[in-house]
């Protein structure tokens, strides 16, 4: 087991999905901080959550990421995939913590001891979330990932506060609510042009949608994700 942390990152989504009435974190992959902002003021009150990754946080630098995290009332999650050593881990957590995400990704495959205990441990340091992928949701997770049932019970074990899990294989969803039981968050990316289904992956056990281009590419931003935010 790995130091004992605060779990308020799972607490804090779940109170986020009751009051706001969605189960759709963002995931904001524009590349300008202008296309940033015009999505996320049309959409954020359909969001539970809001998630960067390298395209914007590369395009527009960890200032500007900073600013739109003070901006907006959300949890914001750091997909960064973290899987390195702990010494090079540690850089990166510090960083990404001090800029204001709430929760950062990291991979399982990387392991514990040297490792994701450095994750845990900055995640520790500054009160907040760590979500461990399980499974991904493109077909070449099959090729060399290790088995969900195996990181899922490893996220267990970490005590981690929530998992990723692919709404494009939504009996992977649900064997890993099985393993992690129902104190632990599932998130759930693949909705729409990965194949997806909302209702499907809600059904079977996620706790929110991970969604990009169903919500940033539409016409109509706002509509696309209040009807994604009405299913539950
Ligand atoms: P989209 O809805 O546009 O397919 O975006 C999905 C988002 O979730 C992207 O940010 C992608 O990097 C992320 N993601 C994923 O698609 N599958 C995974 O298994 C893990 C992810 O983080």
């Amino acid at each position: 087991m790995s130091k004992d942390y605060s779990r308020n990152f799972g607490r804090r989504m779940r109170d986020a999905i009751r009051e706001r009435g969605s189960r759709v974190a963002l995931a904001l992959d524009v590349l300008d901080e202008q296309e940033a902002y015009r999505v996320l003021d049309a959409v954020h009150p359909h969001l539970a959550a809001v998630k960067v990754n390298y395209p914007l946080f590369l395009s527009v630098g960890r200032e500007a990421v900073g600013r739109m995290i003070g901006r907006y009332d959300l949890p914001f999650i750091g997909d960064f995939k973290i899987a390195d050593i702990d010494a090079t881990n540690t850089k990166i957590c510090e960083i990404m913590y001090d800029v204001g995400f709430d929760a950062l990704i990291a991979h399982s495959v990387v392991g514990r001891q040297g490792a994701l205990d450095a994750v845990l441990d900055a995640a520790a340091r500054h009160g907040r979330g760590v979500i461990l992928v399980t499974s991904m949701s493109h077909p070449g997770a099959k090729e060399f990932m290790p088995p969900y049932e195996d990181t899922a019970r490893f996220a267990r074990e970490l005590g981690v506060d929530g998992v990723i899990a692919p709404a494009t294989r939504t009996e992977e969803v649900a064997a890993i609510r099985r393993i992690v039981g129902e104190d632990m968050l599932i998130l759930s990316p693949g909705v729409g042009p990965q194949g997806g289904k909302a209702q499907e992956t809600l059904d079977a056990g996620a706790d929110a949608l991970i969604v990009g281009r169903s919500i940033y590419c539409a016409d109509d931003p706002e509509t696309a994700a209040r009807r994604l935010a009405e299913v539950v």
